[in-house]
């Protein structure tokens, strides 16, 4: 990486709270940045190779920014975050009051005045630091919760560029998103945007309902037009915004081919034989979340045990749930419910040499994972409430033996367009149950064409076409693209 001092400016622009790649500093003080983990960034990294643009992004660590550098064709343009900020802004605006609301209140979500001020100030800061690095009439594509006040707040300096902003996450219902006291400035935030794209069409209808509701904005079809106001607030001018659903997706011919690899194939065979080649290995791979619908699914395991439906060394679970915000109460809180869930399991069903759970709190190479879905007969992707879930993405993918089996809760995203996966309740521990079992005893034939229904989906809406569908949804906003399939 080359690192540049000049002030260029570019024609494509994307915000995203982190930059796709981490800082690492070697025992011998040399500075490496590596691929950073999460959902976002791996979609995105694909969609970006080779493309010339500025990626506007916290690096990883409180405290001074480094400069703008270069990775490949893309320059990366550090904002800086003071701990405090990261407290306030991060781990709590974003992670302790907006995560839980979009997802259902699982947990109770915390409303504090002082995170507020601090995310707007944040947002200034990323609105400030892409104003500087777009050319005129660039196109900016803001990504994700963190960042909702940006577009409004980016219109108010640059009123020539074409805004778009895509949310990972669900979009509540007003019921919900009501509870908000910030919430008519958060949605003045979003209308500053000329197209905002959302994983389902209900999440677009949501935030449709909720411009109505909050700001008494109208609708017509899937644009909302809101008239304005005169108190001075960042985006006070009239604005007319469309939003549709434009459902994310994994870069399917680089994952196939990750999957196939000789070495990848036989750590697969390897990892088999260290389980002591199990009839049926049973798989979660989750960020260690409450949305993720782990400790449901660890009940829904351990009822299967105790009722003699499964035992191991016939039959054996492996979850890796992957440490994530370990400083945010509710993630402390059920790291040891789950770790205490798992304990328990174990000592009552496990025998020496037959474990009954294998959990793994840990982060693994991409490489690793593939292995794992390779190895996986029954894939469990089962939380509470998900935006996409690129897991159920990737495990078909790299199932194109055709073996397996995908079994995926009704309220992710991927739920949406993956009609041929063994659906079910995530709520109802019963269902679970029942679908695991049937997944298990169905006939292989049955599996094996679900499997290909579901792996054809995937590798003709890959990464690559949702980010053609959503930039041409921007560039046609708020009109809608003239191509026939667009969003
Ligand atoms: C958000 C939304 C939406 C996981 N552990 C490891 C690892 N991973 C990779 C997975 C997958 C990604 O991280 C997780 O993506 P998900 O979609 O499952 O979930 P979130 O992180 O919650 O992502 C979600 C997504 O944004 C994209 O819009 O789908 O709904 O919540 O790619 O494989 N990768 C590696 N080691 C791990 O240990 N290398």
């Amino acid at each position: 990486m080359v690192s540049a001092a000049a002030a260029r400016t570019f024609d494509l622009v994307i915000a995203a709270n982190r930059l796709p790649v981490d800082r690492h500093v070697d025992p011998d003080g040399t500075t490496t940045w590596r691929t950073s983990p999460g959902g976002l960034v791996t979609a995105m990294e694909s969609v970006m190779h080779e493309r010339e643009a500025a990626w506007v992004g916290w690096a990883g660590f409180p405290g001074e920014a480094p400069e703008a550098f270069d990775d490949g064709a893309l320059r990366l343009h550090p904002v800086p975050l003071s701990a405090e900020e990261v407290t306030d802004y991060y781990e709590g605006f974003s992670n302790d009051t907006l995560w839980p609301l979009y997802h259902d209140v699982i947990v109770p979500p915390t409303f504090h005045r002082s995170w507020w001020h601090c995310y707007r100030a944040v947002n200034e800061r990323f609105a400030d630091a892409v104003a500087e690095v777009a050319a005129p009439g660039a196109t900016v594509w803001v990504h994700d919760y963190q960042l909702q006040l940006v577009p409004a707040l980016l219109r108010d300096q640059r009123p020539d560029l074409r805004i778009g902003w895509f949310d990972h996450i669900p979009f509540p219902p007003v019921e919900l998103f009501a509870q908000l006291p910030w919430r008519a400035p958060l949605l003045r935030g979003l209308i500053g945007a000329d197209f905002v794209g959302f994983q389902r069409p209900d999440d677009a209808r949501n935030f449709i309902r909720s411009c109505r509701s909050v700001l008494g904005a109208t609708a017509k079809g899937d644009v909302v037009t809101w008239q304005g106001s005169d108190d001075g607030h960042p985006g006070s001018a009239p604005r007319s915004v469309r939003a549709a659903s434009v459902p994310i997706s994994i870069d399917a011919a680089g994952f196939r081919e990750l999957a196939d690899r000789p070495e990848v194939r036989e750590r697969a065979a390897e990892i088999r034989a260290s389980l002591g080649n199990p009839e049926v290995v049973l798989l979660g791979v989750d960020r260690l979340d409450y949305t993720k619908g782990i400790r449901h699914r660890l009940r829904a395991i351990e009822e299967l045990l105790a009722d003699g439906e499964i035992a191991p060394p016939q039959v054996t679970f492996v979850q890796v749930a992957t440490p994530s915000r370990e400083r945010v109460e509710a993630y402390r809180t059920l790291r040891e419910q789950i770790e205490s869930t798992v304990g328990r399991i174990n000592g009552d069903y496990s025998h020496l040499g037959d474990t009954a759970v294998h959990y793994l709190h840990q982060s693994y190479p991409r490489e690793e994972m593939a292995a794992l879905f390779q190895v996986a007969d029954i894939m469990l992707v089962t939380p509470l409430r998900d935006g996409m879930n690129l897991v159920a993405k990737e495990y078909v993918t790299a199932r194109h033996d055709g073996g397996g089996a995908l079994v995926l809760s009704e309220f992710t995203g991927a739920a949406e367009e993956m009609r041929a996966a063994y659906l079910c309740n995530p709520h109802d521990i019963a269902g679970i149950k029942e679908t695991i079992l049937r997944a298990i005893r169905d006939d292989p034939a049955e599996k094996q064409r679900r499997m290909r229904s579901l792996r054809r989906r995937v590798r003709t809406h890959d990464v690559q076409a949702w980010a053609d569908d959503f930039l041409a949804a921007l560039a046609a906003a708020p009109a809608r693209p003239r191509r026939r399939d667009g969003p």
